[in-house]
């Protein structure tokens, strides 16, 4: 039998972000997103209440740099020494961007707090708020940003609680979009004899097995246009039959959102103007009362294809949006349009020039061609971007690119090309 029990389980709150690259976004906008992994982490912990949480579990990067935020730290003891008075223990590792090495302000924590060292994985007893044992928690931090040992292999289990909870940062698996940091493997995290893995570093909310539990809750607040989506913390709640139920709770405060918006049979620019406006009005009205930064994206085959790839014309558009959806000094519930990325093809195919003799008809072969081939769109990409690959951020951008980037890319250039020499051709 074991003992009912709920927390909330956390990670990767990235507290003061600094949202850099954000020079050119209006002062409103700008302080809202300073503020909002601090709103968000509020609402978590306001969920911890409202679900009578018996204690939070933190899983790594509680601050965004290793030299952490002096206003993070008082803010955090703060919010901690709050959930203290309630009767809630904080449970907290450190990950890859507030390791131990990091400068710390020297301040007394609240004693419901434990923050776990980076020696060895120790085990602390959870309580329920009554005073009754729910579980142990065991937990090791990362001492330095870098961290290239499997730390999950040192976890033990040891007697003496009805619930084991395992708390770390890491990849599993090799998660390739995320630093390989503190790398351990699924099988080995399922096989180690704990209830429940409490994990933190992929961005995304992520299950990865059931009974034992093996979950990433993903961060809490988006915090570029790379992160849309819920964000928030996950509630989990353990019967007295030891059955496990994970609830989400969406904690953004401010959301990241990227929508398509096609051109497809819209003729006149009046039309694109209508649903321009009718996506950023969805995107308000869905985020219900939240403010949204927005990035449009335009797709689909359209007459109005051959004017939006036009130098500047999206910045344009852009604009122009920005005007019609209103200022954000004016509402709470603004709608930020952070860009309009153009991903749209001609009206006609240009797979019909295929068969013509001269210089469209070979461009539009070789196009079709690379793009339907992986190989081939590697070497034409390649051999189009030799003498830019001295150029590391190039470089880097042009290796990262997956397969079916680079046939959208080379699809893109055909069309852009064949679209040129259409219009040379009609002029001259
Ligand atoms: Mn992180």
């Amino acid at each position: 039998m074991k003992v009912p029990f709920t927390f909330v389980h956390a990670a990767d709150l990235h507290l003061d972000s600094p949202f850099k690259g954000l020079a050119r976004v209006p002062e409103t906008v700008r302080e809202r997103l300073r503020e909002s992994t601090f709103a968000s982490f509020r609402n978590v912990l306001q969920a911890a209440r409202n679900e009578k949480a018996d204690f939070v579990v933190l899983a790594g990067d509680l601050y965004d740099t290793a030299d952490r935020s002096l206003r993070a730290q008082l803010r955090l003891q703060r919010m901690f020494s709050e959930l203290g008075e309630e009767g809630i223990g904080v449970f907290v590792v450190h990950g890859n961007h507030d390791p131990e090495s990091g400068a710390q302000a020297r301040l007394d924590w609240p004693a419901n707090v434990h923050a776990f060292g980076s020696a060895a994985v120790e085990h602390k007893p959870a309580y329920r708020r009554d005073g009754r044992l729910a579980a142990y928690i065991y937990g090791i931090s990362f001492p330095t940003p870098a961290v290239s040992d499997n730390l999950a292999a040192r976890f033990v289990r040891k007697e003496g609680a009805p619930f084991h909870l395992a708390l770390l940062h890491a990849n599993v698996d090799g998660d390739p979009a995320h630093d390989n940091y503190a790398p351990c493997r699924l099988q080995e995290l399922v096989s180690a004899g704990f209830d429940y893995w409490a994990l933190g570093h992929v961005h995304d909310r992520r299950l990865l097995h059931e009974y034992p539990h093996v979950a990433y809750p993903g961060n809490i607040q988006g915090r570029s246009i790379r992160e849309t989506g819920p964000k928030g913390a996950s509630v989990v709640r353990v019967s007295e039959t030891g059955e496990i139920r994970i609830d989400f709770r969406d904690t953004a405060d401010v959301l990241w959102r990227e929508t398509a918006v096609t051109i497809e049979g819209a003729e006149r620019e009046q039309q694109l103007k209508e649903r321009l406006l009718q996506a950023a009005e969805e995107a308000r009205a869905e985020a219900r009362g939240r403010p949204v930064v927005l990035r449009l994206r335009l797709e689909g085959r359209g007459s109005l294809h051959d004017a939006l790839i036009r130098d500047s014309m999206a910045e344009e558009w852009l604009e122009e949006l920005r005007e019609w959806i209103g200022s954000p000094d004016d509402r709470d519930d603004w709608v930020w349009a952070e860009s309009i990325s153009v991903r749209t093809s001609s009206a006609s195919d240009p797979a019909r020039y295929a068969d013509e003799d001269g210089f469209l008809g070979e461009l539009v072969r070789r196009g079709l061609r690379a793009s339907e081939h992986p190989e081939k769109s590697q070497a034409l990409i390649r051999e189009a971007l030799d003498t830019l690959r001295k150029q590391p951020q190039i470089r880097a951008w042009a290796d990262a690119m997956g397969e079916a980037e680079r046939s959208e890319l080379i699809r893109r250039a055909m069309e852009t090309a064949a679209a040129l020499l259409r219009d040379e051709e009609s002029s001259g």
